[in-house]
């Protein structure tokens, strides 16, 4: 049947109308169904050994269009649509995106599983069904306010499966419900995402905001992602949530390999678990305590536990890197204690050394130790971030388990990051080189024969001008705000976190000001973008949203500056807004302090989409460095060997810099001008200088001035159109290696060992 038909049989059957009749509400609720049932019969990607990619996180974004293109019949539905009247991205807006991850992290595991469909891997992701998410972000005052993200809606995507499981708690049992979402792969068969939800999850415990009562695990285990845990109660129910998860997870796996009649000793044969940081470690002792329990010997067990369980480690920021107060987790989950001494004990027995204890003298579970010793493999995510964890972070650990240790570099699923959010530059990708860079992304390369083709490199700048149209059209009637489709678009958008150092572009946007105000006005003008969501008991990081809300504000209504500055922080920035902001960007800002980013995805989503990072030598930003060479890239900043060293002498003080350079001493001060106390909060920006004047952890001051001066570089560059738009070809022809199907296919070379549809 035509798609016109199809889709009009459907809104006949469900609404009695015609599809021209129909509002926007009523074709997403047809698509959705229409897509589910295509979905529904797809094959479903099986064979002999099964990945679980078990994560807190999974941070999917929309799902509508994604399927449509992963089916591969996104253009037939929007020319279906099209005929009757209707615009497909109008439908799209219809969606709730759904809130089930923070960052990098849970974005990486949903380009996974999508890489994982499309190469016909048999993989499925597990996790939790959070009813209100991480959390819906306002900002009030210039400040970051938090509401529940209510996202869930009657008729979705989700689909329960009628199966449950029993999970042990001391204060009484929990049901865990499982939901089912369909996971495409492009031109290829179906795997699953498994979210868990609370049988008795009551949504009525949330009161003001996003506070609930956190010591009523029967009824709160899957209201949020990350509640605060900035209190004991808050800390512990973070344990309760991620035994909660990993119990489930543990039951299933060994349910379907019960339902295959596999024996339990084969475990590793036939599934290989990923463990995605160190939130679903406790699947380690949870899985042995359910084997010795089935009847396999502790010995048995360990086995074949450690044959199935590899570890991600996706940070070295040592506060990320979770440790639990053995106290905790008698109260939590007592059942894992004995199983978790043992494992100690065995570690203790073959390895003196403290530094690799699983429980340390101060009765502190770290939970990486557990993976690393009872898991076969640990990889980093970047080759700098794995070459620091095999030297420095983690040596001790690589020098006992060299074989564990290998590196996957990231990437990302150009389904979605360029088919989906940039159809304009993809079409023209596939009109120069052909279709095949859908498939095979390193196809990418033949685009380097037209770098100095002037007529391809004015269609690559054409091409970033609508998608520039497009997003100011978009901030207009979603933010409000008027910015300038001929201004550099500059673009810094990822969690708020002070070693990111959106605080250092707050000091950029300063001296630009004052530049501004003396009469220095740019070649062109400047929109900055942020998005940024803070944790919600971070406060220096809510007080970095202030300065720049504050700074947003005074710039707007300066009219000296505002023909030339543009300031926006986007409200809930989430992956919707990634999707517009990607490809219109020109400058993607990438400039944690170097050794602190793991590995950065949004770099590779930018370079895609034609953007040029101007970055530190950091995380992925090495390798994209690497790739491009020094002419199509902006670096700045300390090497991370100079920044180790500074931290391992404790030999870093902003005081070298605030008070002794004049120029850098204007820039903070600035922060607490009368101008400024008087729009803001003082108490916050007040706290905010003091932090960066003082303190100064993630080290701003140490690479203002160069990332200053090279900015204003990329800036001037700019303005030589045709040597920027052969910068943008190059790092669209180079981004290749950054593509989730080639890191999948790595994992499963190396990891998984997974047989191929
Ligand atoms: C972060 C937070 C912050 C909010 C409060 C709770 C909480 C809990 C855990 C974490 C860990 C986040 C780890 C993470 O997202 N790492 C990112 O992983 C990306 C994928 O590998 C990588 O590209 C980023 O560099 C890394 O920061």
């Amino acid at each position: 049947m035509r798609m016109r038909d199809q889709l009009e049989q459907k809104v006949g059957l469900r609404f009695s109308k015609g599809l021209m009749a129909a509002d926007n509400k009523e074709i997403y609720q047809a698509l959705l169904e229409l897509t589910q049932e295509k979905l529904a019969a797809a094959p479903r990607i099986q064979g002999e050994k099964k990945l679980y990619y078990i994560s807190a996180e999974f941070l999917v974004g929309k799902l509508l269009s994604n399927n449509l293109i992963n089916l591969g019949i996104y253009d037939e539905v929007k020319e279906a649509l099209a005929e009757a009247g209707k615009d497909l991205s109008a439908v799209e807006e219809v969606e709730n995106e759904p809130s089930l991850g923070n960052g990098g992290l849970g974005r990486l595991a949903a380009c996974y599983l999508d890489s994982a469909a499309t190469l016909g891997l048999p993989g499925d992701g597990v996790g939790l069904l959070y009813h209100f998410g991480l959390f819906h972000q306002y900002f009030e005052d210039h400040k970051q306010v938090e509401r529940p993200d209510a996202w869930l809606s009657p008729k979705s995507w989700l689909q329960e499966t009628g199966t449950r499981f029993t999970v042990p708690f001391p204060q009484g049992d929990v049901e865990g419900v499982l939901y089912d979402l369909y996971v495409s792969g492009y031109d290829n068969g179906v795997n699953k995402l498994h979210l868990f939800d609370l049988a008795t999850v009551d949504e009525g415990l949330v009161k003001q905001g996003i506070d609930f009562d956190k010591t009523d695990i029967q009824h709160n285990l899957t209201l949020f992602l990350y509640p605060d845990d900035s209190d004991r109660p808050g800390r512990l129910l973070r344990v309760y949530q991620q035994y909660f998860m990993v119990s489930c997870a543990a039951q299933l796996i060994l349910k379907e390999m019960e339902d295959k009649g596999w024996p339990l000793t084969s475990l590793h044969e036939h599934a290989v678990i990923q463990i995605n940081d160190t939130h679903p470690s406790m699947v380690i002792p949870e899985l042995i305590r359910l084997l010795t329990a089935r009847g396999l010997s502790m010995d048995e067990a360990i086995a074949t536990v450690s044959k199935t369980c590899a570890y991600t480690n996706h940070t070295i920021l040592a506060e990320a890197l979770e440790k639990w107060p053995l106290d905790f987790l008698e109260e939590a989950v007592p059942g894992l204690v004995p199983v978790i001494q043992e494992l100690d004990r065995r570690v203790k027995e073959k390895y003196p050394d403290p530094k690799v204890a699983i429980m340390d003298e101060n009765g502190l579970v770290h939970m990486a130790h557990m993976d690393i010793h009872y898991g076969f493999s640990v990889n980093g995510v970047a080759s700098l971030h794995t070459e620091i964890l095999e030297k420095s972070e983690l040596k001790a650990f690589a020098d006992i388990y060299s074989e564990k240790f290998n590196n996957k570099t990231n990437g990302i699923t150009f389904r979605r990051w360029l088919m989906h959010c940039n159809p304009a530059l993809a079409a023209f990708i596939t009109e120069k080189i052909g279709p095949g860079w859908k498939k095979d992304a390193a196809e990418l390369e033949k685009l380097l024969q037209f770098q100095d083709d002037e007529d391809t490199l004015r269609r690559l700048l054409d091409i970033k001008h609508q998608n520039k149209k497009a997003l100011c059209a978009e901030l207009k009637e979603k933010a409000g705000v008027e910015t300038d489709t001929h201004s550099i678009f500059d673009i810094q958008i990822k969690r708020l976190h002070e070693y990111k150092r959106q605080q250092m572009n707050a000091l950029y946007i300063i001296w630009k000001y004052q530049q501004i105000k003396a009469g220095n006005k740019p070649q062109r003008p400047i929109t900055l973008v942020f998005g940024a969501k803070a944790a919600p008991a971070y406060i220096i990081a809510k007080d970095i949203i202030h300065l720049i809300l504050c700074l947003q504000d005074l710039i707007d209504h300066d009219p000296d500056v505002s023909p030339w500055l543009k300031v926006v922080m986007v409200e809930n920035y989430n992956i919707t807004w990634a999707e517009k902001l990607i490809p219109a960007c020109d400058i993607s800002e990438q400039i944690s302090l170097a050794s602190k980013e793991a590995s950065g995805t949004g770099n590779m989503k930018f370079m895609l989409n034609g953007a040029i990072t101007l970055g530190t030598m950091d995380g992925a930003n090495v390798e994209i460095h690497d790739l491009v060479g020094e002419d199509n890239v902006y670096i700045f900043g300390q090497s991370s060997e100079t920044v180790m060293d500074l931290y391992a002498r404790s030999a870093y003080r902003p005081g070298d810099y605030y008070g002794k350079d004049e120029e850098i001493s204007q820039l903070v001060d600035f922060i607490i001008s009368p101008t400024m106390m008087r729009l803001g909060d003082p108490e916050n920006l007040a706290r905010l200088y003091k932090d960066m004047s003082r303190k100064d952890w993630f080290m701003a001051l140490l690479d203002v001035k160069d990332y200053i001066q090279v900015k204003e570089r990329a800036f001037k560059e700019f303005e030589d159109r045709m040597a920027w738009a052969k910068k943008m070809l190059v790092n669209i022809a180079k981004a290749g290696y950054f593509s989730s199907d080639r890191s999948v296919a790595e994992y499963n070379r190396d990891i998984w060992k997974l047989p191929s549809a």
